[in-house]
């Protein structure tokens, strides 16, 4: 017998049972949030791919009702799977749908339209699929079959509609502009594609996925843009899912007439695999939207499961707690935060005294919440630098190998210390987010992992994943390191220096069947670490689709 709710979280969104994987067209209309996502009703697998558009709507990004599939593949343009896009509202307020076609001609990848029935239902449950699709069928120059996932449209100066597809033109990935005066038909820009992935060694990936192209309000301003504002001056950010399942971005400057992006750090080359990391943990196929509501860029994005699957457990896939996304200072890196909303779900709040000093070898334990779905916040003061290890440069290209070499329980000179979370009582099972500072010519370098080493007992002796970056931090001037993490049973999203780096991860611990998980500040390094900052908060269980948890 399968156990729908093994596993389950409690305030991350999943459907009731069954797959997800990509968010699909988030929007914020008449007062409510939609969120539609990639979804096979049949079971806890992508399986032949012959997925629906789950959707669900909330009134505050934390609560979601399941308001039943938006698409589902009937059409002769999309009978073999309607696969990921983005919605669009219409001037006069009409919801449009662009998504991707597996059609019935060897299931051909075409970009098909659908519009909300009745846009004046609040939960806009039916969509209709003109007959006229697909409304960009597949081009002559792409190959591979690859052709897929449009993004959010938006309008140019001209008042003419465009949107970017991925496409495999040639063997080589691209971005494809189409413009449309009427949604309905579209035309490919005769200039050249918007991103085309090549790299000083050869081409870049043949496949993107995923593509999100918008823009941002000035350096460190936190309010969001909706996706059409063009005016003079504004940085783009265009995010791009690069098939090795890994998500990665660059801010440029898009130009509304020749549809082209020149981007911020071009040094940086046409792959995008040398792009920024948008998180450095295990996420995917993201995708943002405007929340004119609150006036911010809000990001989704799907984090699938580690562990093989839900065969066993009737579902699989979670998406990333709603994250409000903005520019940091430097007009080049993004930086994400939980949407406050989540303070909603805080209940009990404990903590460590005030400059509480971990000893050298030591930890302390946070008690008394349920640290099993807990948001946790704080700050380490960083010790003596004169301890710090000399970095092998060889590190440098590759902090996720050094996070391998040197795990939690490696003791070092400064860190590691950080947090163990999902702790069983005897520590046999933890997961380990920390920070270590490496000393590198006349400076230091801070590594941050995420170490599931010892997440499960039952993974032991099973690959598990490493997850490190370093961090763009001048320690020696700030002198202390911030880490909020966000628990939630079988997930942690961890947020080092204020939202700059951000680590994913998922773990399967086995302790929680029989005991509670606990949650400790660690210092494994060479002097005490003192905690300028703990505060820990016990979350509620949000009601997300009418699902339960265990
Ligand atoms: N998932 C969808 C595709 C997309 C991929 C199919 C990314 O549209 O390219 O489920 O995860």
């Amino acid at each position: 017998a399968q156990n729908l709710n093994h596993g389950r979280t409690a305030y991350h969104f999943q459907p009731a049972r069954c797959w997800q994987n990509d968010p699909n067209g988030p929007m914020y209309h008449n007062g409510m949030y939609h969120f539609f996502y990639q979804y096979n009703p049949r079971g806890p697998t992508w399986g032949d791919g012959k997925l629906s558009w789950g959707h669900s709507v909330s009134g505050d990004l934390v609560n979601w009702a399941d308001v039943g599939n938006a698409l589902d593949p009937t059409s002769p343009f999309d009978v073999n799977g309607c696969w990921s896009g983005s919605a669009t509202v219409l001037p006069g307020g009409r919801p449009a749908i662009l998504y991707t076609g597996m059609d019935d001609a060897d299931k051909a990848q075409v970009q098909n339209v659908a519009f909300a029935k009745n846009p004046s239902d609040p939960l806009l449950r039916e969509w209709e699929k003109p007959s006229c699709n697909p409304v960009i069928p597949m081009p002559e120059d792409v190959t591979g079959n690859n052709f897929r996932d449009p993004t959010e449209a938006w309008r140019g100066r001209d008042g003419l509609w465009r949107v970017a597809v991925a496409a495999e033109v040639a063997g080589v990935g691209s971005l494809l502009v189409y413009r449309s005066a009427d949604f309905l038909h579209w035309e490919r820009n005769p200039g050249p594609p918007l991103h085309v992935a090549s790299s000083r060694d050869g081409d870049g990936p043949a496949v993107l996925e995923c593509p999100d192209l918008f823009p941002m309000a000035a350096p460190g301003a936190m309010e969001g843009l909706d996706v059409s504002a063009s005016r003079a001056g504004v940085l783009h950010v265009l995010k791009l899912s690069d098939f090795a399942k890994e998500d990665h971005y660059m801010v440029g400057r898009y130009d509304d007439e020749e549809d082209t992006f020149a981007p911020a750090e071009p040094e940086r080359g046409g792959d995008c695999a040398n792009w920024r990391r948008l998180d450095h943990g295990h996420l995917y196929a993201s995708k943002s939207f405007y929340d004119a509501r609150k006036k911010r860029r809000v990001l989704w994005a799907w984090v699938d499961e580690t562990d093989g699957g839900g065969e066993g457990r009737g579902w699989a896939g979670i998406q990333a707690f709603p994250r409000a996304m903005w520019l940091d200072t430097d007009g080049k890196r993004l930086v994400q935060w939980p949407v406050e909303e989540i303070e909603t779900l805080r209940r009990k709040r404990v903590g460590l005294q005030w400059a509480t000093e971990v000893e050298a070898g030591g930890r302390k334990e946070i008690a008394g919440i349920v640290s099993s779905q807990a948001d946790v916040q704080a700050v380490f003061e960083v010790p003596n630098l004169e301890d710090a290890e000399t970095l092998d440069p060889k590190w440098l290209q590759d902090p996720k190998g050094l996070c391998a070499e040197k795990g939690a329980s490696l003791p070092g000179g400064v860190g590691p210390f950080g947090l163990l979370v999902m702790a069983s009582g005897d520590l046999k099972e933890h997961t380990a987010i920390f920070f270590r500072v490496f000393k590198h010519l006349d400076t230091y370098k801070v590594l941050m992992c995420t170490d599931l080493t010892k997440s499960s007992t039952k993974a032991e002796g099973i690959k598990i994943p490493f997850y490190g970056a370093f961090l763009d931090v001048e320690v020696d001037k700030d002198r202390s390191l911030s880490l909020r993490t966000l628990i939630d049973h079988t997930v942690v999203e961890s947020f080092g220096d204020r939202g700059r780096t951000c680590m994913t991860a998922r773990m399967y611990p086995e302790h929680p069947a029989t005991s509670r998980s606990r949650l400790y500040a660690f210092n494994y390094g060479a002097g005490a670490v003192k905690v300028s900052k703990l505060e820990a908060w016990e979350l509620a269980t949000a009601a997300v689709n009418g699902g339960g948890v265990i």
